[in-house]
């Protein structure tokens, strides 16, 4: 009887740590052993000349959700999971969505229902909580937080789903008693509706002018604010999305504290600028998202934050809408920059895209490459040392890749349901060529090995990144506030 089910043998095994030639025995769906001459498998891949990573963890992507404005994503559990797994990615995070008025419990069963016969990879969910009611806040969050959702978003922007200071402080005290972390989409509606208006008023309707309506200043502002909120009950923050400097040096200044704020950034604000959203006609609409892209001298800002750490994850936002009256058209074929729904697809080229700009550029090394597209997410949100690293004992989650690949992309060559790609014309070095979960080949050939609903849930531990730093603002500190009882 062979050793292992399975062995990778010959490749170059890159962890967030290390970089090391050697063999990996799989058995059971986890890795059981590195090495030289480790034994044989009943299967063998030969990885010569190829790199061993972590599959990615896209901790950030809607599939299968309704927008804010009623528009249903373009992937379901199936595309969404399939075009990810084709891109390196073994593990996805969406969000189970909660609208006003919905339950938080029957939202997440909602969402299991949608997943578990499609998902083709494992898949963990974050909330998005948008009605924080006593119900929510006393009994339905700290229950789920207890069953494995231990992370949640809320929004400071959009009247469909923004809460409000006093709201978030709600949210993020809960969180901080019952050991979540909390991701913020940190804009100022306020500041935001106030352009828009102006902008509408003035006849300035085209695509374009989103960019002009999602103005740095307010990125800035929000995230300052959502920071201070954190700090005032001790509830460490994430702040997702993140496009403009001023909202990166609040994040940075916050870090410098000793204070447990996080950044996400992600390829739009790399690889696209607002430029982008100046296209004839409607077309624009392809790039619209929140926040915006900025512009080139901004791409470099951003590249700034992932190399000097202020930024810890590298998510898609992966928002899939078509080009077309079931998406980005709904309103018509030619809406108001207001009425096209945000979002852009990435999920697939998340990985390739950092890789060649990132890795073959000399801009970041082989370990921050796997640290921001997989590791550091699995540490924020629970799943490690399950999922995000190749270690004895962790799930056989493994992108083997072809660093010299050359690849222009185009739509026709990915697995999602958009009908376009932003990032059209590319030319990428480096592709993930076989792709492993648990010890399954879920790509290989081009092709894919798995059936519908083969990826399994995965409930998330309360994450360490959760836990408050003991250090809440004197002014509620019980020591200085003249003996007044603040709970949390
Ligand atoms: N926020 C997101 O996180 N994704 C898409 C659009 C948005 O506003
Ligand atoms: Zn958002
Ligand atoms: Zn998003």
């Amino acid at each position: 009887m062979a050793a292992f089910d399975l062995i990778i043998k010959g490749g170059t095994v890159v962890t967030a740590t290390d970089t090391t030639t050697c063999d990996v025995g799989v058995r059971d769906g986890k890795v059981a052993a590195l090495g030289r001459d480790i034994g044989d498998g009943d299967r063998e891949i030969d990885a010569t000349g190829k790199l061993l990573m972590p599959g990615g963890i896209d901790s950030h992507c809607h599939i299968e959700q309704v927008s804010g404005m009623g528009v249903m994503c373009a992937d379901d559990f199936y595309t969404g999971s399939v075009s990810a797994a084709f891109g390196g990615t073994t593990t996805i995070i969406p969000f189970a969505c909660q609208h006003r008025g919905d339950q938080l419990r029957a939202v997440v069963k909602d969402y299991h229902d949608r997943a578990g016969p499609k998902a083709v990879i494992d898949y963990a969910f974050h909330l998005i909580v948008t009605d924080p009611t006593e119900q929510a806040l006393n009994q339905d969050l700290p229950a789920l937080i207890r069953d494995g959702y231990t992370s949640f978003k809320v929004y400071m922007t959009y009247d469909g789903t923004k809460l409000d200071d006093f709201q978030m402080l709600d949210v993020l005290s809960v969180a901080r008693r019952e050991g979540a972390l909390t991701m913020i989409h940190a804009e100022n509606w306020d500041m935001i509706r106030w352009v828009t208006k102006r902008l509408i008023d003035g006849g300035n309707t085209a695509p374009k002018f989103h960019a002009i309506s999602h103005p740095q200043v307010a990125e800035g502002e929000a995230t300052n604010r959502a920071i201070a909120l954190g700090r005032l009950v001790d509830a460490p923050v994430l702040i997702v999305h993140v496009s403009a400097e001023e909202a990166m040096e609040e994040i940075r200044l916050a870090q410098s504290k000793g204070l447990k704020v996080f950044g996400e950034t992600c390829p739009q604000y790399l690889f696209l600028t607002m430029d982008d959203l100046d296209k004839p006609g409607a077309e624009g609409a392809m790039f619209c998202c929140s926040p915006p892209p900025r512009d080139k001298a901004g791409q470099e800002v951003i590249w700034r934050g992932i190399q000097n750490g202020t930024f810890q994850v590298f998510s898609s936002d992966h928002a899939p809408y078509r080009f077309d009256e079931t998406g980005k058209l709904k309103a018509g074929p030619n809406p108001t920059f207001k009425q096209v729904a945000n979002g852009v697809p990435g999920i697939e080229l998340r990985l390739p895209l950092l890789f060649s700009e990132g890795v073959g550029k000399g801009r970041i090394d082989l370990q921050r490459f796997v640290d921001l597209t997989a590791t550091a997410a699995a540490k924020l949100y629970g799943l490690h040392p399950r999922k995000g690293t190749i270690a004895v004992g962790a799930d056989a989650d493994i992108a083997i890749w072809d660093p010299d690949k050359k690849v222009t992309v185009n739509w026709d060559m990915l697995h999602d349901n958009v009908g376009y790609t932003p990032y059209d014309g590319m030319e990428l070095t480096g592709w993930p060529t076989t792709v492993l979960s648990r010890g399954r080949v879920v790509v290989a050939d081009e092709t894919l090995q798995v059936d519908a609903g083969s990826g399994e849930f995965l409930p998330c531990d309360k994450p360490k990144s959760a836990e408050p730093l003991g250090r809440i603002v004197p002014e509620v500190d019980p020591k200085r506030n003249f003996g007044a009882e603040i709970l949390f």
